[in-house]
């Protein structure tokens, strides 16, 4: 099983949309692992965000991504990193596919609802920079044979 990052960013918590967005995590099988409602300063955002620290949007994005509560999440899975980029939809929600959490859910390229990592070193990364061992937390679902063929 893997981890990956997910984060509801303040544009979703504004508009209320977190049960919406939790539920479709939930609804696909995959298991929380750790989640809370916490805001961000700009050191985290800004390393958060450190590859795209040349980007012209980059300080719009860190004012953004703390500019209230975020609900940030590790969620665990069978190729879980791949299952939730599917499920949160292309960077630009103009294009993201309906039935997406960006496609379903928003329109514009700087609110676009919600993070994922984008593969498992970034999803380590930054699970590392949001949470610490202590708030993770290691059960077992028992649906998950219902879920994972192996
Ligand atoms: P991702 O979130 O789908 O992985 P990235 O290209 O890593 O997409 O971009 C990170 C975030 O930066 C995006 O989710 C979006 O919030 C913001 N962003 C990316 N490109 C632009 C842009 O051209 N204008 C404003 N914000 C942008």
């Amino acid at each position: 099983m893997e981890r990956t990052f997910l984060m509801i960013k303040p544009d979703a918590v504004q508009r209320n949309l977190i049960g919406e967005v939790v539920s479709r995590i939930e609804n696909k099988g995959l298991k929380l692992v750790a989640a809370k409602l916490f805001q961000a300063n700009e050191e985290l955002a800004k390393e958060h965000y450190s590859e795209h620290v040349e980007k012209p949007f980059f300080n719009g994005l860190v004012d953004f991504i703390t500019s209230g509560p975020v609900f940030a999440m590790v969620v665990e899975g069978n190729n879980v990193v791949e299952v939730t980029r599917t499920l949160v939809g292309e960077t630009n929600p103009a294009k993201a596919a309906p039935g997406t959490i960006r496609g379903d859910y928003g329109v514009d390229l700087g609110r676009n609802i919600i993070h994922g990592s984008d593969s498992n070193e970034s999803a380590k990364r930054e699970i590392g920079l949001w949470f610490n061992d202590a708030e993770l937390n290691d059960y077992k679902l028992n649906n998950e044979a219902w879920v994972y063929e192996k």
